[in-house]
């Protein structure tokens, strides 16, 4: 059987991804497995509770978790695994994400989502938090995450020039 990969990247709906995929290719560049599901806290509670309950043993380390609107997702998952949660508000097409934000933004103390932007900023980071994660006990991971930080820093031209 195939080892379980460090990050589950899980979301609420098949229309997440567009927003999701940003973190899958984030962890892509950066090396680092992943298996993304679609996984919905109000269509398929049973999926989630299976899954958030056993994603320790099963061999996951880290958890990333979009959703949108009244967003449980994220929320739901850290209530059922001690894992670190990284919370994705994917942009709503009623209220632009400030829904989805604020339902995973708000959790009550003791259950954390580490919470991050609206969008695809937020499933960068997302991926490049589960990689800071991750990198604390692997250096091959800790080597590339800096190797990516400083192709950013190099990428970014020191004057403005005017856009075609
Ligand atoms: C949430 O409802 C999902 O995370 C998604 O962002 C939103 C809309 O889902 P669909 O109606 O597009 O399946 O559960």
């Amino acid at each position: 059987m195939a080892e379980t990969p460090p990050v589950a990247i899980i979301m609420g709906s098949q229309s997440d991804w567009e927003t999701m995929k940003n973190a899958a290719e984030t962890l892509d560049a950066l090396e680092i497995d992943y298996e993304a599901r679609i996984i919905s806290a109000h269509r398929t509670p049973e999926r989630l509770f299976n899954f958030a309950k056993g994603a320790r043993d099963e061999g996951f380390q880290v958890i990333i978790a979009g959703a949108g609107g009244a967003a449980h997702l994220p929320g739901m998952a850290a209530s059922m695994t001690p894992l670190p949660v990284f919370g994705v508000p994917v942009q709503s097409k009623a209220l632009s994400g400030q829904d989805s934000l604020l339902s995973i933004v708000q959790m009550p103390a003791g259950i954390p989502v580490g919470t991050l932007a609206i969008g695809r900023a937020g499933a960068v980071n997302a991926a490049l938090l589960a990689a800071a994660v991750l990198a604390l006990s692997d250096e091959d991971i800790a080597y590339r995450l800096d190797e990516w930080r400083a192709r950013q820093s190099a990428a970014v031209a020191e004057y403005p020039m005017d856009e075609a």
